[in-house]
């Protein structure tokens, strides 16, 4: 494991001896390698609610990698349901994924959770808590805000993060220095 990435607790339990599975972003892994999630084989009958939890913690500001959800028919008919490349320091965020039925002829299909290796080695991805659920999807789960800029940057491990968005926007959003409005070429 490399520090100041990936969980320091796992979703279920919330403690260091929880298990959740990762990937590593560290050599010998470069930029574009996947890890794969199959599904089993699910019939065409229903519709279907893919619920988990994910953790995308980079220790720079860019460098994520992404997450994606496939649902997987034939060569032909596979597709991409849901993406994210965002990355949230160290917790914990739900997906609600709706798989459709009757897309295709198919009588089943399979769906695919695959997580991609971005620029840095500081951005592991984890996954925990995987759920299949009968139905559309009850909620839409809110994403916490990006935590791509740290405003202690020698200390991302306890330092307060803000969106990309807030960096030389005008408004202080660091605490203490305010070093989000530095450096901005207004
Ligand atoms: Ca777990
Ligand atoms: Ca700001």
């Amino acid at each position: 494991m490399t520090a100041d990435t990936g969980p320091t607790v796992d979703h279920t339990l919330g403690t260091p001896y929880g298990v959740y599975l990762l990937m590593e972003a560290s050599t010998p892994q470069v930029e574009g390698d996947m890890a794969r999630l199959f599904s089993v084989r699910l019939d065409n009958s229903v519709p279907r609610c893919l619920q988990f939890f994910y953790h995308m913690r980079a220790k720079t500001p860019t460098g994520m990698g992404s997450i994606k959800v496939i649902q997987y028919w034939n060569s032909d008919y596979n597709y991409e349901l849901w993406e994210d490349h965002s990355t949230y320091g160290d917790q914990w965020v739900e997906a609600m994924v709706d798989l459709p039925n009757n897309v295709t002829q198919d009588d089943m299909f399979v769906i695919r959770i695959q997580a991609y290796v971005g620029s840095s080695a500081y951005a592991d991805i984890a996954i925990d808590d995987i759920n299949l659920m009968l139905g559309v999807c009850p909620y839409v789960p809110t994403a916490p805000p990006d935590c791509a800029y740290y405003c202690d940057p020698s200390n991302p491990s306890t330092s307060v993060c803000i969106p990309a968005a807030s960096v030389c926007d005008f408004n202080i959003d660091c605490p203490v220095d305010g070093i989000d409005e530095i450096n901005c070429e207004y």
